[in-house]
């Protein structure tokens, strides 16, 4: 092996992989490494480790990931066009506790804890509330953070911005222990798109 430690590395049969050919030892580290670790392999490799931190980071111990297609998505505070007040008590109540809001629209919560106890609005669809509120009473002191909810501590006001992109029905809860359990939820009514003048006019007359 007569190689000069510049000379343009060769496959080499004995040392396949250049960083372990002791040709290569004298260069500079970062030579080596340079020449052979694309940047595009790095950013590649720092992209799967960041995502999978993100991945695991996501989920509680007891695991509440939610299909946040089915309630909408997180929206854009400049394309909100209606901002809603939710105001929040220590009796356990949300008012107002019926918001009804069209198919695509993006909204815009003011969340106001008038209590002296911390609460929070969390949206989702009745199962994931629940499931996700088993999880809270078990951890109390788990702190969360999404899009689909706010926590608001006493005094303070919050915000959550969510595009209702399905028409339905979608639950929001208070998940403090003991506080859905006393009936701290509510209801987000989605007129859909094209039947809902038909909606509108049916909700008038309540049966
Ligand atoms: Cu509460």
């Amino acid at each position: 092996m007569s190689a000069s430690p510049l000379a343009t590395p060769a496959i080499d049969p004995i040392y396949p992989n250049p960083l372990f050919n002791p040709a290569n030892l004298k260069r500079h580290p970062k030579e080596v490494v340079m020449k052979f670790i694309s940047p595009r392999a790095l950013s590649a490799l720092a992209f799967a480790l960041i995502s999978g931190a993100a991945l695991a980071s996501g989920n509680h111990p007891g695991g509440h990931g939610h299909d946040s297609d089915a309630i909408g998505k997180p929206g854009v505070a400049g394309k909100a066009t209606r901002t809603v007040q939710i105001d929040m008590t220590d009796a356990m109540r949300f008012t107002p506790s019926s918001v009804d809001v069209k198919q695509g629209e993006t909204v815009r919560f003011v969340v106001k804890n008038s209590g002296q106890v911390k609460h929070e609005m969390v949206l989702g669809t009745e199962k994931e509330l629940k499931e996700h509120y088993e999880v809270m009473k078990k951890n109390p002191e788990m702190e969360h953070a999404d899009p689909n909810m706010v926590t608001v501590s006493p005094g303070k006001t919050g915000e959550i911005v969510w595009q209702f992109t399905k028409a339905g029905k979608i639950d929001f809860a208070c998940l403090q222990p003991g506080h859905y359990d006393a009936g701290m939820k509510g209801a987000v009514n989605v007129a859909g798109k094209a039947g809902a003048a038909k909606v509108d006019g049916h909700a008038d007359h309540k049966h």
